[in-house]
């Protein structure tokens, strides 16, 4: 049988009419590596866009799960390592909701890191001149909330499961209404990003070796 990748992109929020992350993830082809791409767009809701991720995870029972967003002002692609236990809204929801110094999981642990090979996902992305690094910082808003429910329910539902997060920079569309010196990226090559890292966490079942770190 073969692989299957759930990979979730958000909607618009914060007053933007798109949002890059789910432009890039709805022009990924259907199958990568041999494995099934299976594409959904989430609502930027607090609690409503993990339980979204979830019931995708129900209905698909995919290998891999990849959940995309956006983080304007990034130059670029950015899997995330860590997920914290922690919600701190500086903007409201699509909902309206501004939850402030919250837990994700009311009892679970501080942090999860992705079980997906995030070094070896924006060494593939670099190495095919998409320019990647990885982010030790989700932030505390609508993506760090789902990221860190995703990590939570596959360590206690679904083990057999890998997941990450990734952040995407503006798109070029988007700098055209924004201050000259704005970092951009067109969705296309984002897609072409998200290619790359999804065939090679297909790929790597231990990350890769390569130092990554920051010293600040
Ligand atoms: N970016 C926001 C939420 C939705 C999105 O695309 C974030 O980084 O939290």
């Amino acid at each position: 049988m073969s692989a299957r990748m759930l990979v979730t992109g958000f909607q618009p929020f914060g007053g933007a009419t798109m949002n890059p992350a789910w432009e890039a993830v709805r022009r990924l082809p259907d199958t990568i590596g041999g494995a099934e791409v299976v594409k959904v767009e989430i609502p930027v809701v607090f609690g409503r866009a993990s339980a979204a991720v979830d019931a995708a995870i129900e209905a698909n029972r995919p290998d891999i799960v990849l959940c995309v967003g956006q983080a304007g002002g990034r130059c670029k692609i950015t899997p995330e390592f860590v997920g914290i236990n922690y919600i701190d809204a500086r903007i409201p929801d699509n909902e309206g909701n501004q939850p402030l110094a919250k837990r994700v999981v009311e009892d679970g642990p501080d942090a999860y890191f992705s079980t997906l090979p995030v070094r070896a996902m924006a060494q593939a992305m670099n190495d095919a001149g998409v320019p990647a690094a990885v982010s030790f910082t989700a932030g505390t808003y609508v993506c760090n909330d789902v990221m860190y429910a995703l990590l939570h329910s596959l360590a206690t539902r679904f083990p057999g499961t890998r997941g990450a997060f990734l952040h995407v920079p503006y798109a070029t569309e988007q700098a055209t209404q924004l201050p000259a010196d704005t970092p951009s990226m067109p969705i296309e090559t984002m897609a072409k990003g998200l290619e790359v890292a999804l065939a090679a966490a297909l790929e790597h079942m231990e990350d890769v070796a390569l130092s990554v770190g920051t010293t600040h």
